[in-house]
């Protein structure tokens, strides 16, 4: 089956721009701490360059959970079942999703991201290899309760949030995001999640601020989107990347430091830095295994299995959503 063109759920003014990237980015640069979510890196360019990230030597992050979901598959397809929609938060990546739809049989794929023409590409890259699998791509921030195609609204669920893409959340945050899900998939619905596990600094770091500068490309993107889309004049060359590992939030933070004093403008608004002061990108956070299962159970999934790869690195957790109850 062809996949549909998807809903357009995402809210432009007149001229084209996306709202909530604008208020984001205004209000982020107007902090002390100035700091923009992660979630805006990923325009066409910063899809692409996640990509290439993925396939960099010191971003283990990505083989490791391929690793798991090739070498785990008949396990993982087990405690599924088959039948199920997949509804994917994130457009999907030409390895992953592949390895579980094979391994599982689904009924439909539904994936939900805000990045439309990635979105729309990725999904008929996936059609063609799946066919008479259904697919219905969604563009929508799902940060919030999506409303999913009738197609699927009578389909037992299986959420696919993979990447460790919970750990760019605080937990407040991914704790909303859990119990959203909870709230688009329904009752009796599973989730599959990938979550990076605290290690060593070193690896960490270096995950994170690669050889080759892909990594501080991926981050100075972000600057070229604002200058882009939100009428902006950021010097681009008066950044630097810069990765830290933040040990009390257990996590690892990316900013664009100020190489010298600047100033700019965005969307006809006036900001001025300091040399040493940074714009705060990202955090992507580690967990334990004790801390991974406790954020889970706080969004309202209760953990069923967890597999990790060979060399401990990653971890893939199966969910169930918890059934609402009152007492203990
Ligand atoms: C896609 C959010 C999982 O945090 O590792 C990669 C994004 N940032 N390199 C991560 C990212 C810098 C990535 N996630």
């Amino acid at each position: 089956m062809p996949s549909n063109p998807g809903l357009r759920l995402v809210e432009r003014d007149a001229s084209g721009v996306d709202l909530a990237f604008r208020s984001d980015v205004l209000l982020g640069l107007s902090q002390i701490q100035k700091a923009v979510p992660a979630r805006w890196f990923y325009d066409d360019a910063g899809s692409r360059l996640f990509e290439d990230i993925t396939q960099l030597p010191e971003y283990y992050l990505t083989r490791a959970e391929t690793e798991i979901l090739s070498s785990r598959s008949a396990e993982i397809a087990d405690l599924i079942g088959r039948g199920r929609a997949v509804v994917e938060f994130g457009s999907g990546s030409s390895v992953k999703t592949p390895l579980l739809l094979s391994a599982i049989a689904p009924s439909a794929y539904v994936p939900l991201d805000i990045a439309g023409d990635f979105l729309r590409a990725s999904s008929a890259a996936l059609a063609a290899k799946f066919p008479g699998l259904p697919v219905h791509p969604v563009e929508a921030d799902f940060m919030r309760r999506v409303e999913l195609p009738g197609d699927v609204a009578d389909l037992p669920k299986l959420g696919f949030f993979p990447g460790s893409t919970i750990g760019n959340m605080i937990a407040g945050t991914a704790t909303d995001l859990l119990r959203s899900m909870r709230a688009t998939l329904g009752e009796g619905a599973l989730l599959l999640i990938g979550m990076d596990q605290v290690k060593d600094e070193g690896v960490l770091l270096a995950a994170y601020d690669d050889a080759e500068g892909v990594t501080a490309q991926f981050n100075l993107n972000l600057l070229a989107r604002i200058n882009r889309e939100l009428e902006g004049d950021i010097p681009l060359a008066a950044f630097a990347h810069e990765a830290r590992w933040n040990d009390a939030f257990a996590r690892i933070e990316m900013h664009l430091v100020a190489r010298e004093d600047i100033a700019f403008s965005v969307g006809g608004a006036r900001f001025a830095m300091h040399a040493g002061e940074s714009i705060h990108t990202e955090n992507s956070h580690k967990f334990t295994k004790r801390s991974a299962q406790l954020l889970l159970a706080a969004g309202g999934w209760e953990p069923r299995a967890r597999w990790t790869d060979e060399a401990r690195q990653f971890a893939v957790y199966l969910a169930e959503a918890a059934p609402v109850r009152s007492a203990p």
